[in-house]
This record gives C-alpha cells, structure tokens and sequence, in this order.
C-alpha cells in the first residue's frame, strides 16, 4: 500500500511539474528598457530593464515624461512578449538587442520616426527599417526573426 502511495505521489508531483514548466515557458514577459544619452560610439546608456507579466503592466510603469523610442515584439503584429525601449528623443543612438531577444523581433511599433533592425550586433549586416510613428510593422522578409541591434531617429 505504501508503495501505491509512494507512486501516486510521484506521478502527482511529476504532473505538476510539468505543467509548471510549461506554464513558465508559455509565459509571456514584457520588458521596458529606460536608456540615456548616448554614449560615443552611438549606443544608448541602458539605466534600467525591468521586466513584466502583463504588456499592460509594462506600458503603465512607463512615466509620463518620457517616450517610447519602439516596442518590438516576439510575434508579428504586435503579439507575444515584448521589449519597449523608452528613452528621451530619436536622436540616432541605439542599442545591441539583449540575449533573451536576439534574433527574435517580429514586429515593431515605432514611437520614433524611424527605427532600423539590424541583422548583426554593432549596427552590422542587413537591414530593415520601419517607419512612421505609431505605426505597427511587421518586419519584413529575411529580417523577421534577425535583429540584434537597433538605431532610433526621427
Ligand atoms: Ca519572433
């Protein structure tokens, strides 16, 4: 009998961690990047990145005085997890994407007027830009899925 118990608990507690892991990895995780000036070598200092559960939860802890540079997103038209970098002004600086979203963006919202996807770190490789603020895009041909580093202009 012991052993039947011993076993159902296990087969209990297997379940229920898997159902966790799934649940983690199904998890979708919205990140606001606050950035700076830019540094000499056209980068954005990076003062923060906090992470939440909610797109909701990350647009509302965004303050009032500053501005959405972009949000870029897992997905295309605007869906899964998201990255919104949140800044000053679309002065031309940028960032290396973080390790968690490299080759990953596939779909971008412009705060500034014009933001360029680079294939390579470094502002390296092929391109894509999207343009237009407020505009959503999906980013386009072999760039979907590609972007490790990103400029901001007006
Ligand atoms: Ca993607």
């Amino acid at each position: 009998m012991k052993r039947i118990i011993c076993t159902l608990f296990t087969t209990i507690a297997l379940l229920c961690t898997d159902s966790a892991i799934a649940d983690a990895s199904a998890a979708k995780q919205h990140c606001v990047i606050t950035v700076g000036d830019v540094d000499i070598n056209g980068y954005y200092v990076i003062e923060s990145t906090i992470c939440y559960s909610t797109y909701q939860q990350a647009q509302s802890s965004v303050s009032i005085q500053s501005f959405t540079l972009g949000v870029h997103y897992d997905g295309t038209n605007g869906t899964g997890s998201s990255t919104s970098v949140v800044g000053d002004d679309c002065n031309g600086g940028g960032l290396n994407v973080s390790a968690a979203w490299n080759d990953r963006i596939s779909s971008t919202r412009n705060g500034c007027g014009k933001i360029v996807h680079y294939e390579h770190i470094n502002y390296g490789g092929a391109t894509y830009s999207t343009t237009g603020a407020g505009a959503l895009i999906n980013i386009g041909g072999s760039m979907n899925n590609k972007t490790s580093s990103i400029k901001y202009s007006s």
